[in-house]
Order: structure tokens, then C-alpha cells, then sequence
């Protein structure tokens, strides 16, 4: 299958603002220009300094979340964001503020990720180049299960290693949320209806069952709330019994790991859940990725006069 360039058209294709932003970000990573641009002549080094006008913080999400975890190591890493912070709050705060500053032309520095709503709602919004890799590239959202899930519920197993789908499906629900404000759920049970193509992909082979629980774990962000809900429709049509509990990153981890929880549709791989997944991969079963094309990293308005993170210049 000609996977390249279907990802391509993933991130591209259906969105065409968020394909803008993404891959206007994505094009100054690859080929670096970006970067060797900055650093070979000098002179361009009149950047303006950002840092003072955003009082040295990076606007954040909740504490629990990867991309936090992953924002306090990129203020280690690299050194010019020496005596930096990041504001850690909730997602809700971090659109509030991100919308405020875009109203005033102010300059912002949030921590985003697609697939989400915000780069179709501010086209405008440009990832900064990441030389030192800490936010990674292009990513997968995996699909893990706790240690003998497979022996002791074969069907279970069966569903979730089937379960596959792409970015716009994703982005389809989140976006159709944040314009209608209803919930994700509510919206997710139609796309399964809608969508009986590939929801039939996920449980073919798969025997019908008797009210069988199945305890899926999962993150509150739109994105995974989204696929916990279209995975419970589709094991309900099978006859489990499903329950999604939204935890934080570290909680997913940790709950499979001991065996409370029977599997996760919502682990960030390789980059963002990383630490987590490291410290726990002994403990569970990685069934690979059920969607591909996510990316997390430093994002500014494109007023914004800079291109790096590297541009931003240390508080001393
Ligand atoms: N996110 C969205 C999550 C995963 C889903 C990027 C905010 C995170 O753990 O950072």
C-alpha cells in the first residue's frame, strides 16, 4: 500500500487548514532549512525577544498529560530556555488564552498537538522547528492491553488488536464537538453508525458475547475520548460490556501494568508517553498503532516572528 503518501494525504487531504499548519511545521523539520537558515547567517539573529513579552512561560495543559512531561524536558534540554516555565493547567485555560492572545496579535507560546481542532480554528498556528528532537516527529497512537487479556478474553483481544483508523476520522468527531459543543460520546455513537464499513473491519471474526466487561482506560482529551467511545459502540455490537474510565497519562500506564484495567486505545508513541511507556513496557501488550499521523510540539501564531525553538532567548 503506498503508506507514504496516504500519510501524506492524511495530514494534508481533509483539513486543508490544519494541512497547512501541520504541514508547514512537518516541512521545516524534515528539511531543516529552517534551522541551518538561523544558525549560518548571523545577522538574522535580531529575532525578537519573545521570551520577556511572554514572561518566560510556556502555556501548558493539564499536569497529567504527556506533552507537559515532555515540555519540562525540553526547558532542561535545551539551555537558551534557561530559567523558562510552563504553565501547567488544563487544555480549556490554554485555548482560552491562546484565543485572547490572537485577538490582541500578542505573542503565545502553547504546547500543541494534532489531531486537534485548535490549527483548524486558528489556521493560523505554526509549530516551532524542534532541533534537538525532544517533541519527536510524526507519531502513533497505540493500542495496549494488559498481560493475559489474550488468554483470558480471546474476543476482547480480537476487537482491540483489530481496531484501526485514521486522523480525519478522528478529527471528524473532535471538530463536529467543539463547533456543536455536544459530547464527544453522543457524537461518536452516530459516526459508528455512519461508518459500519470500518467498524465491521474491527470486530469481523469475532463471536458474539454475553455482557462481558471489558475495562478500557483512557485520557480526557477530545482526541482519545473520541476513540474509547467509537471502541465501546463497536464491542457493545458484540455484546460487551464497556466501561471507559479517563485517568491521567501515568494512571493508564500504571493501571495496565497491574492488571485493573484491560486496555488502552490512547498511548502516544514513541515520543509522547514515552517515560511511561519505558518504565512499564515489561508489564503489558503493545498491539501497535490503531491510528498514525499524530504530532505534538511548541506551537506560536504565525505573527510570530520565529521559527525555533532555538529563537527564543534564555531569561537572564
Ligand atoms: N495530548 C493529546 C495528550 C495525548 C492526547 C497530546 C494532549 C498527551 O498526553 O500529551
Amino acid at each position: 500500500m503506498q503508506s507514504v503518501w496516504k500519510r501524506i494525504l492524511l495530514v494534508c487531504g481533509l483539513v486543508s487548514l490544519l494541512a497547512l499548519a501541520a504541514c508547514g511545521g512537518n516541512g521545516g523539520d524534515e528539511v531543516g532549512t529552517n534551522d541551518r537558515e538561523a544558525n549560518d547567517d548571523g545577522d538574522t539573529t535580531e529575532t525578537e525577544d519573545y521570551g520577556e513579552a511572554v514572561n518566560y512561560t510556556i502555556t501548558g495543559i493539564e499536569p497529567g498529560a504527556g506533552i507537559s512531561v515532555t515540555t519540562e524536558k525540553a526547558i532542561e534540554e535545551y539551555e537558551n530556555l534557561d530559567g523558562w516555565n510552563v504553565d501547567l493547567s488544563s487544555t480549556a485555560a490554554m485555548m482560552a488564552e491562546l484565543e485572547k492572545a490572537i485577538d490582541n496579535e500578542e505573542p503565545i507560546i502553547i504546547t500543541g498537538w494534532n489531531p486537534h481542532w485548535m490549527f483548524a480554528k486558528f489556521p493560523d498556528l505554526k509549530y516551532l522547528d524542534d532541533p534537538l528532537n525532544i517533541y519527536g516527529g510524526d507519531e502513533d497512537i497505540n493500542t495496549l492491553t494488559r498481560l493475559g487479556l489474550e488468554e483470558d478474553n480471546p474476543e476482547a483481544f480480537k476487537v482491540l488488536d483489530q481496531f484501526a483508523w485514521e486522523v480525519e476520522d478522528m478529527e471528524d468527531i473532535m471538530y463536529e464537538a467543539s463547533e456543536t459543543g455536544e459530547e464527544v460520546e453522543d457524537i461518536a455513537k452516530r459516526w459508528v453508525e455512519d461508518n459500519m464499513d470500518k467498524v465491521e473491519s474491527w470486530i469481523d471474526g469475532v463471536e458474539d458475547v454475553d455482557g462481558v466487561a471489558i475495562e478500557i482506560v483512557s485520557t480526557p482529551w477530545d482526541s482519545e475520548r473520541a476513540s474509547s467511545a467509537v471502541l465501546k459502540e463497536a464491542m457493545e455490537l458484540k455484546g460487551f460490556d464497556v466501561t471507559v474510565t479517563p485517568v491521567d497519562v501515568a494512571v493508564v500506564f500504571e493501571s495496565l501494568a497491574t492488571g485493573d484495567a484491560d486496555a488502552t486505545v490512547a498511548a502516544w508513541l514513541p515520543g509522547t508517553h514515552a517515560e511511561f511507556y519505558e518504565k512499564h513496557q515489561d508489564e503489558l501488550v503493545d498491539l501497535g498503532p490503531n491510528l498514525t499521523g499524530t504530532r505534538i510540539g511548541l506551537t506560536v501564531p504565525a505573527y510570530m516572528d520565529i521559527d525555533s525553538i532555538e529563537d527564543l532567548q534564555p531569561n537572564n
